[in-house]
C-alpha cells in the first residue's frame, strides 16, 4: 500500500476552523506527531510518499481532501474552502502516474473527508465544503464505474467522515447524533463512546486500525470487539480539526492491478 502524506505547513497555525475556537498549535510538536503518524502507517505495511508544503497552503497536511482514491479512477477534488484549492496541483501532479484521474470542476465543491467509501457504495457528506453540484459530479464519474453515491446530510461536524469512518468491509464507526443511521442500512454499526463523538474518525488499513488517542472508550470499545488498533497522539492536528484520516491518501496498489485484470 502506498500513502501519500504532506508535510505539515508551517503556517500550520492559520488553517481555516470551523467549529472549535483558535488556539496555539505547537508546530514543533506538531510535525512530530505526523511524523509518529507516518511511522505507524509504515508499521502496518504502507510506503509513504511525503509531498512538501510551504506557507501559502496552512492546511496541506489534511492531504485526504484532495483527492478520493478509487479502485479504478482518482477523484481530483475542488476544496470547499477557497484557501485550500492551491493544495490540489501537486497531489494531482503526483498521483497522475497511478490511475486514470478525474477533476471536480467548478461550480462543484467536494471535500474528500466528506466521501465514505464502503465498497460499491459512495457515501458523499452534503457539508459545509461539499455542495450538490460536487455530489452531482461524482455521481456521475462513480456511477460510470458501478458505484452508487449516497449522498448524506452532515450536521455540525466538518465532514462526514468526521462522523463515519469503516471499521471492516460491512461495518461502520458511528456517532449517530451526527448523522442519521438509517442512510446505512445493510451495514452493521458499532456506535462510538457517547462521551466522544468525535472518536468516530478511524483510519482502516488493510484489516487494522489507526485511531487518535484522545478516544480512549471507543478504542477500548474497538479492541474488545477484535479489531487492532494503534493509537496516535494527535492532538496538535486535531487544534485544526483534524482527524486520523484526513492526514494521507492511501492507494492499495493490489486494488490497481485488480482493476487492470493483472
Ligand atoms: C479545514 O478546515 O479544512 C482544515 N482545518 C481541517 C481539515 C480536516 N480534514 C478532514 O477531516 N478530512
Amino acid at each position: 500500500m502506498l500513502a501519500f502524506t504532506r508535510a505539515v505547513s508551517p503556517a500550520f497555525d492559520r488553517c481555516e476552523l470551523t467549529h472549535v475556537e483558535r488556539v496555539p498549535i505547537d508546530l514543533p510538536l506538531a510535525i512530530h506527531q505526523h511524523e509518529q503518524y507516518e511511522r505507524t502507517l509504515e508499521r502496518l505495511g504502507c510506503r509513504i510518499e511525503r509531498l512538501p508544503s510551504d506557507a501559502s497552503m496552512p492546511d496541506a497536511v489534511f492531504i485526504e481532501d484532495t483527492a478520493v482514491p478509487l479502485e479504478e479512477v482518482i477523484l481530483i477534488t475542488r476544496p470547499g474552502a477557497a484557501s485550500r484549492r492551491g493544495e490540489v496541483a501537486g497531489v494531482e501532479e503526483t498521483v497522475k502516474r497511478h490511475r486514470l484521474l478525474s477533476r471536480i470542476e467548478t461550480p462543484g465543491t467536494v471535500d474528500g473527508g466528506d466521501v465514505l467509501v464502503a465498497g460499491r457504495t459512495l457515501f458523499v457528506g452534503r457539508s459545509q465544503r461539499t455542495n450538490a453540484e460536487g455530489i452531482a459530479q461524482i455521481g456521475r464519474v462513480a456511477g460510470y464505474f458501478g458505484y452508487v453515491v449516497t449522498p448524506i446530510p452532515v450536521g455540525p461536524r466538518l465532514h462526514l467522515k468526521s462522523a463515519v469512518t469503516t471499521l471492516a468491509g460491512d461495518t461502520l464507526l458511528i456517532d449517530r447524533t451526527a448523522v442519521p443511521a438509517e442512510s446505512f442500512a445493510g451495514f452493521q454499526l458499532v456506535d462510538v463512546h457517547p462521551s466522544e463523538p468525535a472518536g468516530a474518525n478511524v483510519l482502516r488499513i488493510g484489516d487494522r486500525l489507526i485511531a487518535a488517542a484522545a478516544f480512549p472508550r471507543t478504542n477500548e470499545r474497538l479492541a474488545g470487539l477484535g479489531y487492532d488498533v494503534s493509537i496516535v497522539d494527535v492532538s496538535e492536528i486535531a487544534k485544526a480539526e483534524g482527524a486520523v484520516t484526513c492526514c494521507s491518501l492511501i492507494l492499495d496498489r493490489s486494488e490497481q492491478d485488480n482493476a487492470h485484470g493483472r
